[in-house]
């Protein structure tokens, strides 16, 4: 799965307020265990990252009921304690995210 989504790093490792914890757009890609940032397509193509990947191996990730600032905000927590929140467009493509990266 691939696709534009808005992320924001809520937690950093330790479960630590990460520094910078401003929306950001990125074409985001789960490649396997490891979800890639890309500023868009066409870096994505030229393997240009724009930020370093997140392993999501042994993550959770659901729905963010508790967050109700956007629409179809999803919550990615790694095992060691870092969070991420992305907006996805829809509520048809949230769900496809969290349902890839949970079964991945
Ligand atoms: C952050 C930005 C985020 C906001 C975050 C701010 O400021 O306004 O949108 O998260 O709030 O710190 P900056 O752009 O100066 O980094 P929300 O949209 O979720 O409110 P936070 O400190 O509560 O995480």
């Amino acid at each position: 799965i691939q696709g534009m989504l808005e992320r924001k790093h809520g937690l950093q490792s330790g479960g630590k307020k990460a520094p910078v914890r401003s929306w950001k757009q990125f074409h985001t890609v789960l490649c396997g265990q490891l979800l890639c940032f890309f500023k868009d397509e066409n870096d994505f193509l030229q393997q240009k990252t724009a930020n370093a990947p997140v392993n999501i191996l042994g993550a959770k990730c659901e729905r963010a009921e508790d967050y109700t600032k956007k629409k179809y905000v999803f919550r990615l927590k790694l095992p060691d304690g870092s969070e991420f929140l992305f907006e996805a467009p829809s509520l048809e493509i949230m769900n496809d995210w969290v349902r890839k990266i949970s079964f991945h």
